[in-house]
């Protein structure tokens, strides 16, 4: 994890809005001495920031690399809550695994997961969630609201609408939205979420959202058998995307729709959802575990529950399935 004085300085950095600080500046908000203020930046230059120095005006980091480690992950975020702990990782098998051991040794809300690359990260059902090295954004964010266990399903609307609005604001496109966890670019998956639950019976503790977000792959870079169903914004925009620009956007997002949902309820969130959704008013079949059912989607409940019309005018309430759009 990192020093706590690492997290003031690349607060104080955020907070200077690309300005320079003058080293005495830096040594009076960390308490420490010039020397130790150009040791650390000596530290972030050698992680690969770009580092100006001048002489009598003090340091600008200029640029960011393309990582998600905590340091990037910091410098220019604006949140209160959502990334204030960051646990980065190199190589894990699912950033999920390792949120719900945090979750349970008690890591506040607002902990986030995040790795370069998760060796079985996973889908619902336990399927595979394809994720290598270096080129996606696999996340997990610890969420601990005071609410009974029922509402959690609104937390993937929820997120997918954050994480929607943040690929809409950050790579200029306008991701669609399939009920109930996929975003679609073009018509191919570029994200799925999953969301767990540490829950008693009538109280949830953590909600462990799961973000897998395909950023800078080639068509190549996926699987034979995920090619023609799968994209990632790099293939949709042309152009590589900076991953922790994207993360932070996300995590500003979620926090302020997160709030708006505490405070008014999942009303406004899903009309908020239901900008980028495409499957209502189509005519779609729902795979879920108890068998497929086809009609027209004609919406979602005010618990995010999708409503579902068969041939005979009878309408359905599935909780949780595979949508597949006719
Ligand atoms: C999901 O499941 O879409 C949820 C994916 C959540 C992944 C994140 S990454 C960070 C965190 N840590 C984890 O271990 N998981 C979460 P589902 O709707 O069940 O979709 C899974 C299906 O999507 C698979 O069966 C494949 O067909 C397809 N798939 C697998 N990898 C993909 C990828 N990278 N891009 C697009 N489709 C993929």
């Amino acid at each position: 994890m990192q020093s706590p004085i690492r997290k003031r300085l690349l607060e104080a950095f955020t907070a200077a809005e690309g300005e320079f600080l003058s080293g005495q500046a830096l040594a009076d908000i960390l308490q420490c001495s010039r020397t130790a203020v150009w040791k650390h930046m000596e530290e972030l230059r050698k992680e690969g920031f770009e580092i100006e120095a001048i002489r009598k005006k003090g340091y600008r980091i200029n640029k960011i690399t393309d990582k998600v480690t905590e340091n990037e992950i910091q410098l220019g975020l604006h949140t209160n809550v959502l990334g204030k702990v960051i646990h980065y990782v190199e190589t894990v098998d699912s950033t999920q695994k390792v949120a719900h051991q945090l979750a349970q040794d008690g890591f506040p809300e607002g902990t986030i997961v995040i790795a370069e690359e998760q060796n079985h990260g996973r889908g619902r059902l336990m399927r595979q969630w394809h994720s290598p090295k270096a080129s996606g954004i696999w996340m997990s964010v610890i969420l601990r609201p005071n609410l009974p266990p029922f509402k959690a399903p609104q937390f993937t609307l929820i997120t997918a609408a954050a994480v929607a609005q943040a690929i809409a604001d950050t790579c200029y496109v306008k991701p669609e939205i399939k009920w109930p966890n996929d975003i679609l670019l073009n018509g191919k998956k570029v994200t799925g979420i999953l969301t767990e639950l540490q829950a008693e019976s009538d109280k949830i503790n953590a909600i462990i959202i799961g973000i897998g977000i395909n950023v800078n792959h080639t068509v190549e870079d996926f699987p034979k058998n995920l090619r023609s169903t799968a994209t990632s914004l790099a293939i949709a925009t042309g152009k590589k995307q900076l991953r922790a620009q994207i993360v932070q956007a996300i995590l500003e997002r979620l926090e302020a729709y997160y709030q708006l949902y505490i405070e008014k309820g999942f009303a406004p969130l899903k009309l908020l959802w239901e900008n980028f959704e495409v499957s209502i008013g189509k005519k779609i079949i729902a795979h879920t575990i108890a068998g497929s059912i086809s009609g027209i989607a004609r919406g979602i409940s005010e618990d995010g529950i999708l409503k579902l019309e068969d041939e005979d005018g009878k309408i359905h309430e599935i909780y949780s399935a595979d949508i597949e759009v006719q």
